[in-house]
């Protein structure tokens, strides 16, 4: 039992790298972006970030210090393909991988690669991103050099990270690059070309490189735990349904059930805009040929959770987010979590085995790979991490009950994050390492925090052992 069973951490190309051009490499839309003053707190670029560029010794020296099975970690498409074309292949940047992939390698660390982690080359937005279909030839050009180059030794990967919020923060709240701000449509456009260009990579995988390489390949949804605020209430029932169709089953929809999105979204999307007078639904419509081309691209079910919210019916207006779910969502389950920096992303253990029964059910039971989890916390010094300890002993904890008990057949566990990194938004202020970096020296010297002594001993012990079960928390918890 569990022998086989991947413990992993997980990066993001962006989030670590730095050398935001060193040695050919093409400016991204996060580049651009965080130059831009005002855009990040504290002004804080991914320009240097934990400079893992230059540092793919030292990196592979804290994994094998962890002992993971496995390291998550995704491609700079601009590092590669400078222009996003490729028509100009830096090779400097494909030494980088190659120089970290051959590492992992050598260690028996199994490296799984994301091919996009949102750091769009600039000049592809220069012709739309991804509302412009030329994307999913593009895209498509990109992954066949990955798996041609890597795919001798990466035999996992993921096409898209979080594809509702390339959608949905990058077109429809406009919070993320390219800033559009447009959640009536936009976001449904770009989740279908999204959908189109992950089929395609699938089977160019699937035609060209599976015989002889034998990966497998999926994408990575995000996903909160939905609770309905009213259990025994079937309003509130169906509408923290709605919400995990919205936000799940809009991409895996169609790529694990009939190669369409869910009905409800094809009915509220249909019904809103009728009632707009438009002249069809704002939710674009797959033909035939392309549900079937859609159907079944995907091996394994991967996905990315940090948090549980609380959904109860509400009858909206046109309300400017979400309106089309009808429904009000309360950031969280639980009030106990002392110190999530990240407000809205506060712990709730228990909603993490519930979500893994409701993808066993919704998906037929399929293989499944937790590739982020994690806490983030408010301050620079936290060697002394228990905040983080405890998420992830709680964490763990749910995990192990739902393969041990509910019987999902679940394959792996990636902590987010290896190390402290560039949070997007909110700069270096939240941090989610298991490493702490420190950011004011300029050689980004990486510190173990405890946390990554407990997830060594939990690895080492393939589940949490009994010592650890005994580990005082210094705080109150109230369990769900
Ligand atoms: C993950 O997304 C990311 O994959 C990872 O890169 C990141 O480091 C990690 O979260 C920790 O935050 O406030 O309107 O801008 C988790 C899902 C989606 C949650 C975007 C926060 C921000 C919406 N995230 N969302 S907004």
């Amino acid at each position: 039992m569990f022998e086989d069973f991947s413990w992993g951490v997980s990066s993001s190309a962006y989030q670590i790298e730095g050398g935001w051009d060193a040695d050919g490499k093409g400016p991204s839309i996060w580049d651009n972006f965080t130059h831009i003053p005002g855009n990040i707190k504290n002004n804080d670029t991914g320009d240097i970030a934990c400079d893992s560029y230059n540092k793919v010794e030292e990196d592979i020296y804290l994994l094998r210090a962890l002992g993971v099975k496995n390291y998550h970690f995704s491609l700079s498409w601009s590092r590669i393909f400078p222009s996003g074309r490729n028509n100009l292949i830096n090779s400097h940047g494909v030494d980088y991988y190659n120089r970290l992939i051959d590492g992992l390698v050598a260690n028996n660390i199994t490296p799984m690669v994301t091919l996009y982690h949102w750091d769009l080359p600039q000049a592809l937005q220069d012709i739309g991103g991804w509302e412009n279909s030329a994307l999913i030839d593009l895209f498509d050009s990109f992954a066949d050099f990955c798996f041609q180059t890597f795919g001798d030794r990466v035999k996992f990967w993921i096409t898209l990270n979080e594809p509702q919020v390339i959608a949905w923060v990058g077109y429809g709240l406009g919070a993320f690059p390219p800033n559009i701000n447009d959640p009536g449509t936009a976001p449904y456009r770009v989740a279908h070309i999204l959908l189109k260009a992950h089929a395609r990579v699938y089977h160019t995988y699937d035609d060209k490189y599976r015989a002889s390489q034998g990966g497998v390949i999926t994408l990575c949804p995000n996903i909160e735990w939905v609770e309905p605020k009213t259990p025994t209430d079937p309003r509130d029932i169906e509408a923290a349904d709605r919400h995990l169709q919205f936000l799940v089953g809009w991409f895996t929809h169609p790529i694990f059930k009939n190669g369409d999105y869910p009905e409800v979204m094809k009915w509220k999307v249909g019904n809103r805009s009728e009632l707009q007078n438009l002249p069809s639904s704002r939710l674009p419509v797959f033909t035939a040929e392309e549900r079937e081309y859609i159907r079944g691209t995907a091996d394994v079910f991967c996905f990315n959770t940090y948090t549980s919210k609380i959904v109860t019916h509400a009858v909206t207006q046109l309300r400017p987010f979400s309106y089309e779910y009808d429904q009000e969502v309360s950031t969280s389950v639980d009030s106990s979590w002392p110190s999530s920096a990240i407000s809205d992303q506060r712990a709730v253990a228990w909603g993490l085995r519930r979500l893994l029964n409701w993808i066993k059910e919704e998906y037929e039971n399929p293989p499944i790979y937790i590739i982020e989890n994690g806490v983030g916390v408010k301050t620079t010094s936290d060697v002394d991490d228990n905040t983080r300890i405890f998420y992830y002993k709680t964490y763990i904890d749910e995990t192990l009950k739902a393969y041990n008990l509910d019987n999902v057949n679940l394959r792996g566990y990636n902590a987010w994050s290896l190390m402290d990194n560039f949070e997007w938004l909110n700069g270096y202020d939240p941090r989610f390492g298991l490493h702490q970096v420190d950011f004011d020296n300029p050689n980004r010297p990486r510190t173990p925090k405890r946390s990554a002594v407990y997830y060594a001993e939990i690895i080492r012990n393939n589940g949490i052992p009994i010592h650890l079960q005994l580990f005082k928390l210094s705080f109150t918890v109230i369990e769900g």
